[in-house]
């Protein structure tokens, strides 16, 4: 190598490095690996946490698919989409919306969704319980029993989330019964502890015979409906739990202005339609934020951020930047990890992301999906939702490195 060529070369070396000093510091920069394709309107996904290293993903009109060794299997799970009220085409916030496996799925087999059936006012909201079949792992039984249903008055905001806490308990996402500013009755519905919807539930489905109501719910032994953890929830679209600490993170959907993440906590008043985020909305000054329990990281409006699609903590091993971080997006298009650099505080960071194989585009992200070894997995259309084959894609971090043993052994 001539000194001309070692020259050039300390030349450049010194000035990446001085450039990399010199650009905006940017926290978080996340690759989407996609994994698969060909999905329609895909808005939830799980594991079954039975070693099988599946992922079911949920169709909006009424299917469940399989990822199975990094491949769509063709046959779907289930197909309930007979059962399911939702548009044939076109924007809905109705149809098949979630998806939770028993924590004992391995041994009973049983898993729930919840979707939107007709009755009801405009639709019905079911939360069902479903079985494997006997004799094949990627196939249901279409043999269905409910365990809650309740009333929709308008087709958007029906929430949609079922997870299992820590606990053993069904968690249910119940949206304010749609319209806007949560319209229906005096207070709307969010604050009226009288309906389930603008809610977060939480069932026991263990206990057919006690109603499947938890004793140790807020509400059970005075005013209030027995199915309600948590109120003042607007469109909880997602929520999930962070398997290291058990805390419940819930993504709240915001009316014209402001996005929400909160922890939620038993009984709690997440103060929609008084609040929203931290600033009044009805009465939209002077409103009365008392036992209203303010979100953990909130963003307006915006390019690119219309709506929050809630995330997972994530607890995987791979990359040690993003451990105990909450990472999320926007529906319009934005990623974003809420960083748990010290216990108890939360900072919100900008997540510039890209591609494995090239730059971004205009996307619509729906939902995560974590894995069953804490793996964290977007689900997203390149252009509009309802007309673009819909991906399942993995959240990367590039350069990143693993966790060693011995952070990885604190988390088990
Ligand atoms: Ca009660
Ligand atoms: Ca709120």
């Amino acid at each position: 190598m001539g000194i001309h060529r070692i020259l050039l070369s300390i030349f450049f070396t010194v000035l990446i490095a001085h450039l990399a000093q010199a650009q905006p510091m940017t926290d978080y920069e996340i690759e989407l690996d996609d994994i698969v394709t060909g999905l329609s309107q895909p808005v939830a996904g799980a594991n079954a946490g039975d070693g099988s290293g599946r992922l079911f993903i949920v169709e909006q009109k009424g299917r469940i698919r399989i990822v199975q060794d990094g491949a769509l299997v063709t046959d779907p799970f289930l197909d309930i989409s007979s059962r399911v009220r939702v548009n044939s085409s076109g924007y809905d916030e109705r149809g098949l919306l979630g998806l939770a496996f028993h924590p004992d799925y391995a041994e009973n087999g049983r898993f729930f969704v919840n979707y939107t059936a007709p009755g009801g006012q405009n639709a019905l909201s079911v939360i069902a319980e479903y079985h494997v079949s006997a004799n094949d792992p990627n196939r249901a039984d279409m043999e269905e029993t409910r365990l809650l249903t309740y009333s929709q008055p308008e087709g958007n905001h029906n929430g949609g989330q079922l997870a299992f806490g820590p606990d053993g308990m069904l968690y249910i996402a119940a949206g304010d019964g749609g319209g806007a500013g949560d319209q229906h009755g005096p207070i709307g519905n969010g604050q009226n502890l009288d309906t389930l919807l603008g809610k977060n539930l939480r069932i026991n489905v263990n206990d057919a015979n006690g109603g499947f109501i938890p004793r140790d719910n807020p509400f059970v032994d005075g005013d209030g409906m027995d199915e309600i953890w948590a109120y003042g929830l607007r469109n909880p679209w997602r929520f999930s739990f962070d398997r290291g600490t058990g805390a419940l993170f819930c993504a709240d959907v915001g009316q014209n202005r402001i996005e929400e993440i909160n922890i939620i906590e038993k009984g709690g008043n997440y103060g929609w339609r008084v609040m929203e985020g931290s600033d009044c909305y009805n009465p939209s000054s002077n409103c009365d934020r008392s036992g209203k329990i303010l979100p953990i990281a909130e963003y307006a409006h915006g390019a690119n951020r219309i709506s929050v699609t809630g995330g997972y903590v994530y607890r995987g091993s791979v990359f040690s930047s993003l451990h105990g971080n909450y990472v999320f997006a926007d529906y319009g298009g934005d990623m974003f990890v809420l960083e748990n650099a010290t216990p108890g505080v939360w900072t919100l960071k900008e997540a510039p992301w890209r591609y494995s194989d090239g730059p971004a585009s205009a996307v619509s992200f729906s939902s995560f999906v974590e894995d069953e070894e804490g793996e964290v997995y977007v689900l997203y259309t390149r252009g509009g939702f309802f007309n673009s084959p819909g991906r399942l894609a993995r959240v990367t971090v590039p350069g990143d490195t693993p966790l060693s043993a011995g952070e990885w052994d604190a988390y088990q």
